[in-house]
C-alpha cells in the first residue's frame, strides 16, 4: 500500500504537556511517526512516498484566515513577548462571555482560536501541520487517480481541529481536508469514518450542515471523556446535514465486541449512502494498553477492523490521527492496514 509519509512533522515537538494539572513529558511526540514508520518498513511491502505541495486554497476552503494566521505568528508573537517555550492558551470563553470579535492581545487570541490546553504551538508548528495536511491530500490524489487504498502518516493528527480552533493535539483537520478535496475533484459524496478513541469534534463541525461528507465516529462517552462536550447520540446534523452526522458514544472500559458492533452498525450505514471515496480517520488509542484511554481493543482485533473495512469495498483514504502506547502503535497501525490489503489485494 502506498503511504505518504512527511519528514517534517519533527518540527513540531513539544517539550512538554499539561496533563492531570501537572506539566510532564507530551503524549503526542515525534516517536509516535517515526515508529509506525519503522513497522511500515519492517513489513517491507509498503511504498513510501513524500507528500506533493498544494495550494493554499485547499487549507483556506476549510479554516478561518484569523485561525491560520494565528497557527503563523503565535510562536513568533510568544517570543517577542519575552516568553520562553512554545505558545500555550490559558483562557477560554465560556458561557455567555463575548466572543463576536477576535481579540488583539495574543493570550486572548490563542484561547479564543483553541478549546483545550493540551496543545501548545512551537516555532515549527505550523510547518508540521501544513506537510501533515498535505500528506491527507497528497494520499487523496493518489487515491483519485486510481489506488484503491492509501495511508497518509499524518502527524500532527488532525480531527479536533474545527474551522477556527486548535486543540486535542489537532491544528489543521487533515482528514477533512482530504474529504473536501474530492469533493472538489468531483465525488458527489464522501464519508469519513473516526476510529480514534476521541470524538471527531472538529471534522463534525466542519460538515454538520452537509450533506455531501456523512460523519460517523465511534468514541468513549463524552461525558467521561475528552474532549467532554461533544460526541452525543443525539448530534445528528443539522439542516441540511441533518441525519448525516452519527456518532456511537460508548462506555469507559468498552471491549471489542462492544467496539465491532458499532462498527458493524456505521458500515451498514455506510454502504446505503454510498459515498464514491472514504476517509478513515485511524486513531489507534482504542488499544487496551493506551495511556490515554479505557477501551479494551486487542492488537489482533486492529487485523480484523482493517478486513471490515477492506470489506466496504470502497477507495479509501486512511489518515493517521492518535495512538500514544508508543512501543506498539506501529504493529497495531500495521494491522489495520494488512487487514484492510487482505481483503484487496493490490
Ligand atoms: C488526536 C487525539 O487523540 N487527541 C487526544 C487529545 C487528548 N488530550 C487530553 C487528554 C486528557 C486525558 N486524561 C486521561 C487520563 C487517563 N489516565
Ligand atoms: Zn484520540
Amino acid at each position: 500500500m502506498k503511504t505518504v509519509y512527511s519528514e517534517k512533522h519533527r518540527l513540531h515537538a513539544p517539550k512538554e504537556e499539561l496533563h492531570n494539572g501537572l506539566v510532564g513529558p507530551p503524549f503526542e511526540k515525534p516517536e509516535r511517526a517515526e515508529m509506525i514508520l519503522k513497522a511500515l518498513k519492517e513489513k517491507g511491502c509498503h511504498e513510501i512516498l513524500a507528500p506533493e505541495e498544494f495550494s493554499f486554497r485547499h487549507i483556506e476552503a476549510l479554516h478561518d484566515p484569523g485561525y491560520l494566521k494565528l497557527l503563523q505568528s503565535a510562536a513568533r508573537e510568544w517570543r517577542d513577548l519575552g516568553r520562553d517555550g512554545d505558545a500555550l492558551p490559558a483562557n477560554w470563553a465560556a458561557g455567555t462571555m463575548r466572543t463576536a470579535v477576535p481579540p488583539v492581545n495574543l493570550d486572548g487570541r490563542l484561547g479564543y482560536y483553541s478549546f483545550s490546553g493540551d496543545s501548545r504551538i512551537g516555532e515549527g508548528t505550523w510547518t508540521a501541520a501544513l506537510s501533515s495536511a498535505h500528506c491527507a491530500l497528497t494520499g487523496m490524489k493518489l487515491l483519485l487517480s486510481g489506488e484503491s487504498g492509501v495511508f497518509s502518516l499524518c502527524r500532527p493528527p488532525g480531527h479536533h481541529a474545527a474551522r477556527d480552533l486548535f486543540g486535542g493535539y489537532c491544528f489543521l483537520n487533515n482528514a477533512a481536508l482530504a474529504a473536501q478535496y474530492a469533493l472538489d475533484a468531483g465525488a458527489a459524496k464522501t464519508a469519513i469514518l473516526d476510529l480514534d478513541f476521541h470524538h471527531g469534534n472538529g471534522t463534525q463541525d466542519l460538515f454538520y450542515h452537509r450533506k455531501d461528507v456523512y460523519f460517523f465516529s465511534l468514541h468513549g462517552d463524552p461525558l467521561y471523556t475528552f474532549p467532554y462536550f461533544t460526541g452525543f447520540a443525539d448530534q445528528r446534523g443539522s439542516g441540511e446535514g441533518e441525519g448525516f452526522t452519527m456518532n456511537y458514544p460508548l462506555l469507559p472500559g468498552s471491549d471489542a465486541e462492544t467496539w465491532f458492533a458499532a462498527l458493524d452498525d456505521a458500515c451498514r450505514r455506510l454502504r446505503e449512502f454510498r459515498p464514491e471515496v472514504l476517509v478513515v480517520s485511524l486513531g489507534v488509542d482504542t488499544y487496551e494498553g493506551d495511556p490515554l484511554s479505557s477501551f479494551k481493543i486487542r492488537a489482533e482485533d486492529f487485523i480484523e477492523a482493517g478486513r471490515r473495512l477492506g470489506a466496504l469495498k470502497l477507495p479509501t483514504l486512511i489518515v493517521m490521527e492518535g495512538g500514544y502506547a508508543v512501543d506498539d502503535i506501529g504493529v497495531n497501525v500495521c494491522n489495520v492496514l494488512h487487514g484492510y490489503a487482505e481483503e484487496n489485494p493490490a
